[in-house]
């Protein structure tokens, strides 16, 4: 099988586990990398060993032959180099969240069918392998049909250091975290009809709300609550585990903090450690989330190597996407809002 040449654009805070994760892949490598701050060039060409170096898209696409590229700038930059990608038939990959609007996103998902190229949102919590464990469950059949789930992200964690935009943005957390969430909601208990939301801004230093609590209705039946806070103080700081509870037909599932997946059904009660492994470049707490960018990448590489659409792929990621609009807008309107009529 011949290599897969990539190029990664972005080249910040996060870039640097998506590099990582790539050297951890076989048949692919990163063969150029852009961004147009020349000092975050070097320092992520030198870690890498990455010669090739553009300090901006267009000379980028002129001067590669490309089999795809890695998008990991900030949501403002998504749809002009989505589209660019698009138009040199260049399969992308873009980090979330997709867009800064949900038009945006669903032009970028129009530009890159029209082109014929693939296009995957790097939607990369359903990828962690508690989260995965939690699916293997629901598809085991053991806790029979679902009628109720939570989705629950709360934490006190110091995200401002490296990620200082997340401070200034008037949406902060289900733009940045909520969407993981809700991602999740969907990957587990199906496709959404209607989302009532209440947010709340706790930090006074920050410009956008820090807590929210949303009640979806699913379309196969169940209801979910999907909630998430950075303003909440513990014992034990959870720091990025989300946590996760099932009701089934024949029993539960719970996914508790440290990992501890207790599962009871059919079979009686079942309690594993769903830790996810630490890679040898990954640092606590962020592992789990590190090793999720391992397996997304990984499925991206299968997918165009299989010319499959990926799990979460542009036209999936709009129904996540879509919710965080709804989230937004039911959250000012105090109101129920219905999904089909966004999508
Ligand atoms: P960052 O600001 O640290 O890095 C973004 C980089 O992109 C910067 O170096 C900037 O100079 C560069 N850039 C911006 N526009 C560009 C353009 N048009 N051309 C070339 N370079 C450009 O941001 P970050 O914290 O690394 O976040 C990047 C994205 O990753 C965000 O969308 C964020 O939400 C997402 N993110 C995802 C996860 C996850 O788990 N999936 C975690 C953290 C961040
Ligand atoms: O995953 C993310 O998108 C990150 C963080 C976990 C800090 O919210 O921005």
């Amino acid at each position: 099988m011949t290599e897969l040449r990539g190029a990664l654009i972005g080249c910040g805070f996060f870039a640097v586990n998506q590099m990582h994760a790539w050297r951890d892949i076989a048949g692919v490598s990163i063969v150029a990398i852009c961004d147009r701050d020349p000092e975050r060039l070097r320092i992520v060409g030198d870690q890498f060993g990455i010669a090739r170096r553009y300090t901006d898209a267009t000379t980028l696409f002129a001067g590669e032959s490309l089999d795809f590229v890695d998008i990991a700038t900030t949501a403002p930059s998504h749809r002009p180099l989505v589209e660019m990608a698009a138009r040199h038939r260049v399969p992308a990959i873009c980090q979330k969240p997709f867009a800064p609007t949900l038009a945006d996103a669903k032009a970028m998902v129009k530009a890159c069918a029209d082109a014929g190229v693939k296009l995957m949102v790097h939607e990369n919590f359903r990828w962690q392998s508690p989260v995965q464990a939690v699916r293997a469950v629901l598809d085991s059949g053991e806790i029979g049909t679902p009628f109720f789930g939570r989705i629950s992200f709360r934490s006190a964690y110091d995200v401002f250091s490296g990620q200082p935009y997340l401070a200034t943005g008037k949406r902060f957390i289900i733009e940045d975290l909520g969407i993981h969430s809700l991602d999740i909601a969907r990957f587990l208990l199906g496709d959404v009809s209607t989302i009532t939301t209440r947010t709340a801004r706790i930090n006074p230093a920050i410009a956008g709300e820090d807590v929210a609590t949303m009640l979806m209705d699913h379309k196969s039946g169940p209801t979910s609550v999907v909630d998430c806070s950075y303003a909440t103080k513990l014992a034990t700081e959870p720091f990025p585990e989300t946590l996760i509870e099932i009701d089934g037909s024949d029993g539960t599932i719970r996914l508790a903090q440290g990992y501890r997946l207790t599962v009871t059904g059919k079979n009686g009660t079942k309690v594993t450690d769903a830790s996810p492994p630490l890679l040898p470049w990954a640092s606590r707490p962020w592992h789990n989330i590190q090793e999720s960018v391992v397996a997304i990448q990984q499925h991206w590489v299968d997918c165009l190597a299989a010319g499959r659409e990926p799990a979460t792929s542009g036209a999936d990621n709009l129904k996540t996407f879509a919710l965080v609009e709804a989230a937004y807008a039911g959250a000012a309107s105090r109101e129920p809002v219905q999904l089909d009529a966004l999508l």
